[in-house]
């Protein structure tokens, strides 16, 4: 029997979603084509400089460049990597808080850098102060977090670029959820905003695109430069991707995508998600459960353990946060309806249990 890609109908864990009709329509044309090779897929090659312009414009940057990514690990990578080679020190490090995302941990045993990672304050976003600390003048890089993986938290993205200014490190912002709601929000976030030098704004995730598009946006062509290797036997002559054949699918849909939502259609969705995790996160409460308050559209609530397993075992496909807290991301898939009937079961199966207290696990 052909297997069927899941439903999403019960997936509250992911940060990527259901791509937009549109989107997916253009990567089914685009699949068996090769942005690593303009030479020979010179419309790809076309559609992923629009990408490139549609993400500048999203982020503030009015000469954007940049490439389409396999994902936000990719760019986090090449962010550091750019940083480490401009570095003029032979022990550099990238400075960072504990809710930045494991890919810059890949990227620091990759690169091999060293990864300082400082504590974050009372609201989940990184200790200035700490930061402050933590760089010399061997940090090659300080990385902000805007739209953090857990708690949905958004760093200080002017002052932390202030951080980097004064030992003349470069500046990283990871955007790749938060880059397509954000815009909506009063967050000082992106590179009209801040000192920002590179940025990671992920198509697949909040922007609705298929999987593989992840966008990697630098303020300066040179910074690009510091990725490119020479590439003697195609018709380009450098590369700056970390990837060689790579998918056409993720950078047409991705411009499909961003043609059809940006700017009304990003909006709305923000603005459903966001009621939707503050619904959820006012019914949580209720049922007297500590909720950290969703100032993005993720809810993180403690909730016992014996309930979390219940519902997984009953086919929720819910995560957790380090602290063992429940995490529901609420994507453009996770519809009001859907947490209605994932709160009756959660009811229902809460009422089984064996008496317990709120936040024990
Ligand atoms: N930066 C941030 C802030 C992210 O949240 C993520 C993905 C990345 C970078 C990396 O992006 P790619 O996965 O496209 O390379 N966050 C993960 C995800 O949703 C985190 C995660 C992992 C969440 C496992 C839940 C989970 O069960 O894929």
């Amino acid at each position: 029997m052909q297997a069927e890609p899941q439903a999403f109908d019960r997936v509250l864990s992911s940060m990527c979603t259901d791509p937009h009709p549109a989107a997916r329509e253009a990567a089914e044309r685009f699949l068996a084509t090769n942005p690593g090779d303009p030479g020979s897929y010179p419309t790809v090659a076309d559609l992923e400089d629009e990408v490139i312009d549609r993400l500048g414009e999203i982020a503030g940057l009015a000469d954007p460049h940049g490439y389409v990514a396999s994902g936000g690990t990719e760019a986090n990578i090449q962010a550091v990597r750019i940083s480490r080679n401009r570095a003029e020190t032979e022990t550099p490090n990238v400075v960072m808080s504990e809710s930045g995302h494991f890919s810059f941990r890949k990227a620091a045993n990759l690169l091999g850098v060293e990864l300082r990672v400082v504590p974050v304050d009372d609201d989940r976003r990184i200790d200035l102060a700490a930061a402050q600390e933590a760089v010399d003048e061997e940090t090659a890089l300080v990385v902000g977090v805007a739209g953090s993986t857990e708690y949905g938290r958004v760093d200080p993205i002017p002052a932390l670029g202030g951080v980097a200014e004064d030992v003349g490190a470069l500046f990283h912002v990871d955007a790749a959820w938060g880059g397509f709601v954000l815009p909506f929000t009063d967050h000082e976030w992106h590179f009209s905003h801040a000192a920002v030098d590179t940025l990671t704004i992920d198509p697949h995730k909040m922007g609705q695109a298929a999987v593989p598009a992840g966008g990697l946006l630098v303020r300066d062509d040179d910074l690009l430069d510091e990725l490119a290797v020479d590439t003697p036997y195609l018709e380009s002559t450098s590369q700056a991707t970390l990837t060689g054949t790579r998918s056409g699918a993720g950078v047409a849909s991705a411009v499909a995508a961003i043609d059809e939502l940006w700017p009304d259609g990003y909006h709305a969705q923000y603005e459903r998600s966001q009621e939707n995790a503050e619904w959820l996160a006012r019914e949580l409460r209720n049922r007297s459960y500590p909720v950290v308050e969703p100032e993005l559209p993720i809810v993180a609530a403690s909730v016992p353990g014996s309930l979390f397993e219940a519902l997984r075992m009953d086919g929720w496909r819910i995560s957790r946060t380090g602290a063992n807290e429940l995490r529901i991301v609420c994507m453009p898939h996770v519809t009001r309806e859907i947490l209605e009937t994932f709160l009756a079961d959660f009811d229902r199966l809460e009422s089984r249990l064996p008496a317990s207290v709120p936040g024990d696990d």
